[in-house]
């Protein structure tokens, strides 16, 4: 991978909104009373975009950021996802034929309960919350944004696993016909392929996303079901899963696999661990692309520290 910062993208004045503006709108509305009224028209309205049910989902406050939420347009316009493009701006472009509904995902393995799920189902029935997170990639760039899901930890305790059950195996969808970057790209073990251990799996932060923006996620951005691990590098956070196994022995992950001394199992945010060909110690933030420390565990250590050893890569 490689920092690729193209002319252009720094100057975005035509599109660019305030600082904030996400939910300082939700907040002024609300303010202004008219959050009540939105609600009215929109039940008024039920046949505008029916597939808009759970959304936006009640804001979980405990996750507070320290930055500005990242604009809409560039959260949405500048993607890795290498099933479609290496080009990050032009994966918006190319999900076009990728279908997403209907959509299953199968859990397997160690578990009591194997189901597969039908993810039309689950955005109905498990407990959805906003959370803001900040995701900082491997490749030194990052945003803050505001996802919607539900912690992973709700969606193990249903299938029950074994007790021989140690680790969290997840693979996203295989459709070379709908994914042109499988065939532009056939030296990666496709499908994407990522895991965690048990404890990673359960831990508060780990959350299964369906929604951004306090809308049903973009297919740029891993719809309709991805992981969002925030502690780690944006490469753990696989998209678009369709299968999720449950494993005695570690699982290999696709980068780990590749390039296994540029890329760790654990892939977690450590500005004090250079990547083999750059420093980890700052980040850019888009779309403007200012420079700024990255933080301990993406700023998230009093959440996931004890988990590791120092030596976990
Ligand atoms: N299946 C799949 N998942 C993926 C990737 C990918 O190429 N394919 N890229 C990863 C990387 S490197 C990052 S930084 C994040 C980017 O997520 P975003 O486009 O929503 O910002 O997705 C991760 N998940
Ligand atoms: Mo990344």
């Amino acid at each position: 991978m490689l920092i690729k910062i193209p002319r252009g993208w720094e100057v975005p004045e035509r599109e660019a909104v305030p600082e904030g503006a996400y939910h300082n709108r939700r907040a002024i509305l609300k303010a202004m009373g008219f959050v009540g009224l939105e609600a009215l028209l929109a039940q008024a309205l039920p046949a505008a975009d029916t597939k808009t049910g759970p959304y936006p989902a009640k804001l979980n406050p405990k996750y507070e950021l320290d930055r500005p939420i990242t604009e809409e347009w560039a959260a949405t316009g500048y993607n890795n996802f290498y099933e479609f493009t290496l080009d990050k701006q032009r994966v918006k472009d190319m999900v076009g034929p990728f279908q997403i509904s209907p959509w299953k995902v199968e859990v397997t393995g160690l578990v009591n309960k194997p189901k597969t799920y039908d993810v039309d189902d689950l955005v109905r029935r498990m407990p959805l919350e906003e959370r803001t997170y900040r995701l900082r990639c491997v490749e030194a760039w990052s945003m803050a944004v505001p996802w919607t899901g539900f912690p992973i930890s709700a969606l193990i305790k249903e299938v029950d696993p074994k007790p021989e059950a140690k680790f969290m195996r997840l693979v996203t969808a295989y459709r070379p016909k709908e994914m042109p970057g499988i065939g532009s790209q056939p030296h990666y073990p496709w499908p994407y392929y990522e895991a965690l251990r048990m404890d990673e799996a359960m831990n508060e932060l780990a959350l299964f996303v369906t929604g951004l923006f306090g809308k049903p996620l973009p297919k740029q951005n891993g719809a309709p079901f991805r992981l969002i691990v925030p502690w780690k590098y944006g490469l753990k956070s696989i998209k678009s899963i369709v299968k999720i196994e449950f494993t005695a022995k570690r699982p290999g992950t696709l980068w780990n696999d590749a390039q296994g001394v540029e890329y760790g199992w654990y892939s977690n945010v450590n500005p004090n661990r250079p990547h083999a060909r750059w420093s980890q110690a700052h980040e850019k933030v888009i779309p403007a692309m200012k420079r700024v420390p990255t933080l301990m565990y993406n700023g998230y250590e009093k959440y996931v520290a004890h988990m590791y050893k120092e030596s976990d890569f």
